[in-house]
């Protein structure tokens, strides 16, 4: 109508979506939460159990500067932490570890942490209850950065993709960073059994999900269900890379 301006606050600018066979979740979406024990710590949850099957928790931690763990948390899962930027410190009955940004820390299962940040940061924390397997033993406490870590050319995604953690079979969790120079793209739709929480670290592209493609970019987060056709683009004008939880070494009984 004439002299009244347009509402162009009605119009939704919203990306992220829930289909029956992915989550796609971007930092508007994102909800602060608090977690047991945490002070001065925003929690947003990314995937939990109550989304489609995931059997993972995967949380973006925003820390104030001091904030920490008032007791030790992550009693009954495997845990994992990467610092995307700033200081976090991790404890644990037999260690203590300064991460800056990039570090990252794995913990078997049974191995509770404190953890504290001097200044602001953030990391991402990733927890799963670990799957015993008779003859098999648990794995061990995995400490490193990712410059330290060897990125391994896959000709199959058309990057290169970096194993945090060791790929045998007492782990039934990978973390891996996957890296993607500008135009490169996957070679093949992935349709696997396992599941995925992918982080993206920084770049954007066109992720080909389910049935649908979906542009995403640094700080977005995707979790996939078994079974989600997959593939990448990496379509920025920088590179573009992803932290990927994948679960691995079991048969998914
Ligand atoms: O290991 C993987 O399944 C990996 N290539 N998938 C992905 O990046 N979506
Ligand atoms: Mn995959």
């Amino acid at each position: 109508m004439e002299g009244q301006p347009l509402r162009a606050d009605y119009v939704s600018a919203n990306r992220g979506r829930v289909r029956s066979t992915y989550i796609l979740m971007c930092p508007d979406n994102l909800v602060e939460n608090e977690l047991p024990h945490l002070h001065g710590v925003v929690a947003k949850p990314l995937a939990t159990p109550r989304a489609l099957p995931a059997r993972f928790g995967e949380y973006l931690l925003e820390f104030e500067p001091g904030g920490r763990s008032v007791r030790p948390v992550g009693a009954g899962f495997e845990n994992f932490l990467y610092v995307l930027d700033g200081q976090a410190r991790v404890r644990t009955e037999t260690g203590a570890h300064k991460l800056e940004s990039g570090g990252f820390v794995f913990l078997p299962d049974g191995v509770e942490f404190d953890i504290d940040s001097p200044g602001a940061s953030r990391a991402l924390w990733v927890k799963r209850r670990y799957e015993r397997v008779p003859g098999v033993a648990d794995p061990e406490t995995v400490v490193g950065h990712v410059d330290e870590v060897t990125h391994i050319p896959d000709d199959t995604i058309g990057g290169t993709y970096a194993p945090l953690l060791p790929l045998d079979e007492r782990f039934d969790m990978a973390m891996n960073v996957m890296r993607f120079d500008i135009g490169a793209r996957f070679t093949m739709v992935e349709v696997h059994h396992q599941e995925h929480g992918l982080y993206m670290l920084e770049g954007q592209g066109l992720y080909y999900l389910g049935d649908d493609h979906v542009e995403v970019a640094a700080d977005d987060f995707v979790y996939m269900a078994p079974y989600c056709p997959q593939s990448f683009y990496a379509t920025g004008s920088t590179r573009a890379s992803y932290l990927l939880y994948k679960d691995i070494n079991r048969d998914g009984f």
